[in-house]
């Protein structure tokens, strides 16, 4: 029987998912379109009365706005906040700030389908003297520098994201919270590999929409329980027009021709 419910969301588009750029740790703003992502993802969760006690999210302003614009449409502004490095987007090392497609022109698709979509191969790392290493940005002042990536895998986000669900999210969830993560492509597709226990090769095909809800129902284990609306291979749900979100879903794959 269902126990526990968990809601994921994607942040709403960012200036940079419309300027197609890899973003990564890049802390860029949403776009207004992705403003409005944001607060419609909100109104749906408000619909189908959904409440949270908490919330959690990264340190990067693009999670956190979709957060505080859901938050406000759901009347829930008084919720703690908890925003983590751990919640961050995969760094995309040295490609962050590249156009996408540019990047399809000069290494040919599949190489750059490797570095987007592949488990464990890590993109090219950034230089240390870089802007894009977080060792040089004072909002990473605090964390320990082995934690600092310089490039990062889907399996290397998937084990630092896994550090704080193990020990903070999932004790709470099992305590009864119900919480609410605004988080990035990549560390959601690292979350709901483990939860949905998605294989390396098919977590490669799997791509989030931004700003659309993305509900979860657990049971004592911490394990989905199917849901009939749920897009395979994720047992979770989308909320909202399903049309609409599987174009959108197609829009993201798209994003390198
Ligand atoms: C995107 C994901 O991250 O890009 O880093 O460019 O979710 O923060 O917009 P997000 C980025 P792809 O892995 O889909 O290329």
């Amino acid at each position: 029987c269902m126990k526990y419910t968990l809601v994921l969301v994607r942040h709403g588009e960012s200036t940079w998912n419309n300027e197609n750029k890899f973003t990564g740790w890049y802390d860029c703003p949403l776009s207004e379109k992705g403003e409005g992502e944001a607060r419609e993802g909100g109104r749906l969760l408000k619909e189908q009365g959904f409440t949270f006690d908490k919330a959690y999210t990264s340190t990067l302003k693009r999670a956190i706005k979709t957060l505080w614009l859901c938050l406000e449409e759901l009347d829930l502004m008084y919720i703690p906040i908890i925003n983590n490095w751990r919640l961050n987007e995969r760094h995309y090392g040295g490609l962050q700030g590249l156009n996408k497609q540019e990047t399809v022109d000069k290494h040919g698709k599949d190489q750059v389908l490797i570095w987007r979509r592949s488990y464990d191969i890590p993109p090219p790392p950034c230089e240390e003297s870089s802007v894009h290493y977080p060792g040089n940005d004072p909002m990473y002042r605090l964390v320990a520098n082995e934690d600092l990536p310089f490039t990062e895998s889907l399996k290397m986000t998937e084990e630092r994201f896994l550090v704080e669900w193990s020990a903070i999210l999932a004790p709470e969830i099992l305590h009864g919270e119900k919480l609410l993560i605004a988080a990035h492509g990549n560390t959601l597709r690292a979350l709901v590999k483990h939860l949905d226990d998605i294989s390396a090769d098919e977590i490669c095909e799997l791509n989030i929409p931004t700003g659309v809800p993305l509900v979860y129902e657990l049971d004592e284990n911490l394990k989905p329980i199917p849901h009939p609306d749920a897009i395979a291979p994720l047992k979770g749900r989308y909320l909202g027009n399903q049309a609409a979100i599987k174009e959108r879903i197609g829009a993201v794959a798209a994003q390198t021709k």
